[in-house]
């Protein structure tokens, strides 16, 4: 964190852009939404190049550019995809896409070739890290301090990890994520009952109590920063489902003794396409009335939200101003990329001031903080000088302090302030 200076003279307007970027480059941001985990999760944790390259949202591209059929892909080994995807869409394409011009900023940001014919390189660079030493590297490349992890408690590879006692990270924070338990009770009501909690299919009787028991044995064991969970375009509350009652009956009381957020990623259109496996989810408008009863049904309540949907982000904005329990956050998997980022973080600023968490990173592989990162501060850079610039033409000057103050706020402190107690 840069020291504390005393209130600097007020900025001209040809002087912003360089007082925003150069914040916005001295400013640890707090990822708050990533799949990355802690090193004592092990194998969990993803880094180099054929992670990168293997990332969902190329293999998605692959299919658009490649004629090799999905299942044919899946039977390759991981190497093999990637050196398939690195032909296809950096070599025989040019690398234009989000998603791919990230993969070019990490090879960049390395010293590496970034339009090398093949991958012998990158691999040899990579496979020469120690990821306990390389972490604080990337972070530091990444210009993050810390980020959010998401944790499955009944995930059969991960659970087990945290039940034998996984040594925490001041940089990983934890999530307890309870999409299995909320969007999927069914399949998964036994994995809670082999464990000694008195639920049953319907969630009848002792469930909730039970499932409640369950959330407060994981809080004490992850020290979770939030709770979240993803949710369908279809997603209301209140129904008469299992869904609605686990949330009144036990995740919402949870939150409320533990003082941490709940989160909810809204807008799904889950497995459109399965034959593309984590690539084939897609979006779908929802209806924000269901936030809007929680937010107004659960004043005790505080809800990180963010919506998929970019037709979504503007009544976001709206349900914001009318409820402080809400902390919308991030432009989310279809919407982080540059056009869209702009329009959804200008009408914020519009409409909620720097009241709001403007990205996360959703990063699966380590290296993509690297990226990710970089774009939103080229992102956002324009974005603030231009708020500020109106702001000085409507007669209001500009510190560098108050823009370091306001930099703060937006990727540091409205998360610190919203998840609450800290972490213990
Ligand atoms: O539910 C989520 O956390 C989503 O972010 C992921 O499921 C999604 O696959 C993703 O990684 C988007 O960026
Ligand atoms: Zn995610």
């Amino acid at each position: 964190m840069p020291t504390p200076t005393a209130a600097l003279p007020s900025l001209a307007r040809s002087e912003l852009a360089a007082a925003v970027n150069a914040e916005l480059a001295a400013i640890p941001f707090i990822d708050v939404h990533t799949h990355l985990f802690m090193p004592s999760l092990g194998k969990l944790g993803l880094w180099g190049i054929d992670e990168l390259l293997t990332y969902h949202y190329l293999a998605a591209e692959l299919f658009r550019s490649n004629p090799i059929a999905p299942d044919e892909y899946w039977r390759l080994s991981k190497r093999d995809q990637a050196d398939l995807i690195w032909r296809s869409l950096f070599v025989e394409n040019t690398p234009v896409s989000e998603a791919t011009r990230g993969v070019t900023a990490v090879l960049e940001a390395f010293g590496l070739r970034a339009d090398a014919a093949d991958l012998r390189e990158a691999r040899q660079f990579f496979a020469a890290q120690e990821p306990v030493a390389y972490i604080p590297k990337v972070f530091e490349l990444a210009g993050i301090s810390e980020v959010v992890m998401t944790n499955d408690p009944l995930d059969p590879l991960e659970a087990p990890i945290w039940e034998r006692g996984a040594a925490p990270d001041s940089q990983f924070h934890a999530v307890l994520r309870l999409d299995r338990i909320l969007n999927k009770w069914p399949e998964h009501w036994p994995a809670l009952a082999s464990k000694g909690y008195a639920v049953d299919a319907h969630c009848t009787g002792s469930s909730t109590g039970e499932v409640r028991r369950f959330l407060s044995d994981w809080q004490a064991r992850m020290r979770p920063v939030y709770m979240a969970v993803s949710l369908p375009d279809t997603f209301q509350f209140p129904d008469d489902g299992v869904r609605s009652r686990l949330l009144a009956e036990a995740v919402l009381p949870a939150c409320r003794s533990f003082n941490i957020p709940l989160s909810l990623m809204i807008g799904v259109r889950y497995q459109v396409n399965p034959a593309l496996r984590l690539a084939g989810d897609a979006v779908g408008r929802a209806d924000l009335s269901a936030l809007e009863r929680l937010a107004a049904g659960y004043p005790e309540n505080r809800f990180l939200v963010s919506v998929l949907s970019r037709e979504n982000q503007h009544e976001l904005c709206v349900y914001a101003r009318k409820f402080s329990n809400l902390m919308p956050f991030g432009c989310w998997w279809f919407l982080n990329n540059p056009s869209i980022v702009e329009e959804i973080t200008r009408e914020r600023l519009e409409m909620l001031g720097t009241s709001f968490i403007p990205q996360h990173s959703d990063a699966r592989v380590l290296e993509q903080v690297i990226y990710k990162w970089r774009n939103t501060r080229r992102t956002l850079g324009p974005i603030l000088t231009n708020t500020y610039g109106l702001l000085v033409e409507d007669g209001r000057a500009v510190t560098r302090t108050e823009i370091r103050r306001d930099i703060t706020r937006l990727f540091r402190s409205n998360f610190e302030q919203f998840r609450g107690a800290k972490a213990h």
